[in-house]
């Protein structure tokens, strides 16, 4: 019996030490950057491939003003990696992305731009965010990003950025591993860099996401139920296994 408490005892201290940082992982970012392998500028070609396959991976996250977009997420450690793929309503969308900042369109935000007819026709834009303007393609182009748009509207895009860059007239993020930064997407297809459709950005401002850049290579854990679940079943098999014993033994 000392064995079965003992055993009792280490099970729920386990469970109690990892779930509660799980839990706060859970509550506090919409996306966990896990630590995947590296993917070559070849591959950046906007189709959402194998190389995605170690990535975190969301289905039916909104992307304003309208649409679910699957969302896929890591980091190898030098590298961010985002791909995404909605169904949007002209085979001519821009589709924008700003990090490292909570405000939407906040002027010396970075972020990345796809197939805006002004900036990045059928290609990508490494961009920051100004007060005058809107957006300003960077000087210095870092990382590489893709975006095919089909026939059925369907829009995938691919988008390699590095973690941290010395690029800051470009307002490049440097972000490190451990911590917790905002994104925020959006897309067009009514006029002004996009055409063919009735989707206007500006008919609602997106509000932030987050993003856990994780040195973990799996997701969290992030049920706190199914720690419960585990812990609830570890107990039973132990108790099982006692009960077993003690019949056993009462027989002989
Ligand atoms: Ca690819
Ligand atoms: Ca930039
Ligand atoms: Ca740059």
């Amino acid at each position: 019996m000392k064995t079965t408490l003992l055993l009792i005892l280490v099970i729920s201290l386990v469970v109690l030490i990892i779930a509660p940082t799980n839990l706060v992982n859970a509550q506090q970012t919409d996306f966990v950057a896990i630590r995947g392998a590296s993917i070559p500028d070849s591959q950046i070609d906007g189709n959402i491939g194998a190389e995605w396959n170690d990535a975190s991976s969301y289905t039916d996250v909104s992307i304003p003003p309208n649409g679910v977009a699957h969302v896929w997420i890591k980091q190898d450690g030098t590298y961010f990696y985002l791909a995404l793929e909605f169904l949007a309503d002209s085979t001519d969308p821009w589709v924008a992305v700003e990090f490292g900042n909570s405000a939407c369109m906040s002027p010396n935000a970075d972020g990345a731009l796809f197939n805006s007819d002004n900036y990045c026709p059928n290609s990508y834009s490494d961009i920051s965010y100004t007060q005058s303007v809107g957006v300003a393609s960077d000087e210095c182009q870092d990382g590489k990003g893709a975006i095919s748009v089909n026939a059925s509207k369907f829009v995938s895009l691919e988008l390699k950025k590095p973690l941290s860059c010395s690029d800051t007239a470009g307002k490049d993020v440097s972000w490190s591993e451990g911590s917790t930064y905002s994104m925020l997407m959006t897309w067009d297809s009514n006029g002004g860099g996009s055409r063919g459709g009735a989707t206007n950005h500006a008919t609602q401002i997106p509000v932030a996401q987050t993003i856990l850049i994780s040195s973990n290579s799996v997701p969290e854990f992030p049920f706190p139920l199914l720690s419960l679940g585990v812990l609830v079943a570890a107990i039973s098999l132990v108790l099982l296994t006692q009960r077993r014993k003690l019949k056993t033994s009462s027989k002989l």
